[in-house]
């Protein structure tokens, strides 16, 4: 199953939590602190695989999370570190981390870090300082980064082949590279892109051939344009088209029709180098039909062949390689107009709303600093107080109307305030 579209949500592991632990030696009465740090949790990271084709696998797998650090131990020893995780996706993915475009991953082996796992806990040793010397304080560790993922498959294709079912795009792959896909004689036949890569005069390239388009295909007829994506990134377009006159249809009509959908579904696919390939000349009644579109469109280049029998292929080959090394007027890559733009937002060190009498404050450091602290440890309650004070907290409250015995939630925690 082609699967080009996945959500999946990440949390990187948490830090591990910081020891509180004093030394112990013979004959030495009070030892100094040695409480290690905790470890790191571990990062996620996405990379670009050019073996995979699909996104199916994630679809099982809507959650992720990597191992979390470990605490810190006595004699001064560091938790370990947790394990990173490394997700493999198809080259060509878009990522959209929290729905704002994040990258896209266009070469192979690429490796990205999409959310950062937590800081270890510092240990008691390293709150150690010249006046304050044994210290029982210890954090706890940080809580990884989560994020919500979506991924969008984009094939990476130097040519595409679009056109109305039928016409012959999956025969011509077929013909002019190794790939087998489905062919036959009734329309929706290929219901997923097919990749096949060619190679002509020492030169290679890959074209992606996929599901025919028919009129109505921008109001969601047949297919519709769920496949359009993957030939986004290409340069060329191969708009392959059945001569034979077998379904009553002029191909005239038939180009127009196809011509006018592309249009609907982008600006810029219509500035692509269109290459024309009338399809099935071996048939009777195409000379008559080829004649007749010549005289709509004196002007342009046709490429007439037989992708059964094979004649013509071999100039619509030389076209290609031709047209693959001809510039174009935009780059294709910057035509991702469907993706949010990045907005950066100033966001103040914490934010205090009223909800039914409660005063809860949001922020990702003061948020991080109460999930990292161990509350039921007098020095470490003590400073995060005074961290707090400094911020500027107690002075907000204050101007907003706080009075001792109201409550204060800062993300899972709650107090009770006290002037
Ligand atoms: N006689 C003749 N038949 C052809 C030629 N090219 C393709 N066909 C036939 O046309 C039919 C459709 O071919 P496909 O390659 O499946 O067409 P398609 O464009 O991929 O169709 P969809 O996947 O439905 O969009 C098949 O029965 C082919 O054998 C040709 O050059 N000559
Ligand atoms: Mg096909």
């Amino acid at each position: 199953m082609f699967i080009d579209k996945v959500s999946i949500s990440l949390t990187a592991g948490r830090g591990g939590d910081g020891c509180i632990s004093f030394r112990r030696e013979k004959y030495v009465p009070y030892g100094g602190p040695d409480g290690g740090n905790g470890g790191k949790g571990g990062d996620i990271y996405f990379e670009a695989d050019p073996h995979k084709t699909t996104l199916l696998d994630l679809s099982y797998r809507p959650k992720f999370k990597a191992e979390n650090g470990q605490r810190g131990l006595p004699s001064d020893k560091f938790g370990r570190y947790g394990e990173d995780l490394i997700i493999k996706i198809p080259l060509g993915t878009l990522v959209l981390k929290n729905g704002e475009l994040f990258v896209d991953l266009k070469t192979a082996g690429e490796r990205i870090l999409i959310v950062k796992g937590g800081r270890g806990g510092r240990g008691n040793a390293s709150f150690k300082t010249g006046k304050y010397t044994a210290p029982r304080i210890a954090e706890k560790g940080e809580p990884g980064e989560t994020a919500e993922i979506n991924l969008e498959l984009r094939l990476i294709a130097d040519i595409g082949f679009v056109g109305l079912p039928n016409a012959g795009k999956s025969t011509l792959l077929s013909k002019i590279s190794a790939a087998r896909p489905k062919i036959a004689d009734y329309p929706f036949t290929t219901l997923a892109p097919n990749l096949g890569v060619i190679n002509y005069n020492d030169k290679h390239f890959v074209v992606a051939d996929i599901p025919g388009i028919i009129e109505g295909a921008h109001e969601g007829k047949g297919l519709g344009f769920e496949f359009l994506r993957h030939i986004r990134r290409t340069k060329v377009l191969a708009h392959i088209i059945d001569v034979s006159g077998f379904d009553g249809k002029d191909p005239y009509a038939n180009y127009k029709i196809i011509n006018n959908e592309l249009k609907k579904y982008s600006k810029y696919l219509a500035k692509k180098h269109i290459i024309i390939v009338l399809n099935k000349i071996d048939l009777p009644d195409s000379q008559k039909h080829i004649k007749n579109f010549k005289k709509h469109l004196k002007t342009k280049k046709l490429f007439g062949i037989s992708a059964t029998t094979g004649s013509g292929v071999d100039l619509l080959l030389k076209e290609m390689v031709k047209m693959l090394t001809k510039p174009l007027d935009f780059n294709p890559e910057e035509e991702i107009e469907t993706i949010p733009v990045k907005k950066y937002i100033y966001e103040p060190e914490f934010k205090v709303n009223i909800k039914g009498g409660i005063f809860v404050v949001t922020g990702v450091k003061i948020e991080t600093l109460t999930e990292m602290t161990k509350f039921n440890e007098d020095e470490a309650l003590r400073r995060y107080q005074n961290i707090l004070k400094k911020m500027g907290l107690e002075i907000k409250l204050e101007k907003m109307g706080i009075k001792s015995g109201d409550i204060v939630k800062i993300g899972e925690f709650e107090f009770t305030f006290e002037k």
